[in-house]
């Protein structure tokens, strides 16, 4: 998370706890789905004294704070879409009686070091938006695509010829 998001929770939110949550990871175990669950209601019982815990999802758009919700809640929720900026206003869900959810719209903090590239690359801006999108590909290629890739690349292209050997397009 942000460096000046953190500061202000730790100077002017300090009660606060922060979970760092690393999404779009397709591939774990479903066993792991079931821990936030377990921890936000380790979170209510440690604050029994309220009434209700809130928990707000920050982050950059489009990483997926709003899926999260739905798969939380079992059901679709909030809305999602694979463009950023989907969330455009705060949205509060109920998780239980005692847990509400907040669905907040991504940010993208205007003292960032990251480059225009950086910020293209890390899907914070709508692609239609940039007057030229291609300006950033070479990035793209630097930074992705190493020689391993390419054979890679180019082997998703090999097709079958007549002859039965194969060919590269
Ligand atoms: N592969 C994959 N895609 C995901 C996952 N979680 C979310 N997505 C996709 O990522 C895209 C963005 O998801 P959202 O939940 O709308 O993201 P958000 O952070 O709420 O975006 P904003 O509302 O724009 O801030 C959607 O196309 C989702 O289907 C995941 O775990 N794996
Ligand atoms: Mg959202």
């Amino acid at each position: 998370m942000y460096e000046s998001v953190l500061e202000f929770l730790k100077k002017e939110k300090a009660h606060k706890h922060v979970v760092l949550v690393l999404n779009k990871c397709d591939s774990v175990p479903n066993w792991v789905t079931g821990a936030p669950i377990q921890l936000l209601r380790q979170f209510s019982r440690l604050h029994s004294d309220k009434k209700q815990i809130s928990v707000g999802f920050m982050g950059y758009p489009n990483v997926g704070k709003s899926s999260i919700i739905n798969t939380l809640k079992s059901g679709k929720v909030c809305r999602v879409a694979p463009v950023p900026g989907e969330t455009k206003v705060w949205q509060y869900i109920n998780l239980s009686k005692r847990i509400c959810l907040i669905d907040c719209p991504g940010i993208v903090p205007t003292s960032a070091h990251d480059s225009e590239t950086s910020t293209v690359l890390k899907g914070v801006v709508r692609v239609e938006a940039l007057p030229t999108p291609s300006e950033h590909i070479p990035t793209l290629m630097e930074l992705y695509i190493s020689p391993g890739r390419t054979a890679c690349l180019f082997r998703t292209h090999t097709t079958r010829a007549g002859d039965g050997k194969p060919k590269i397009s």
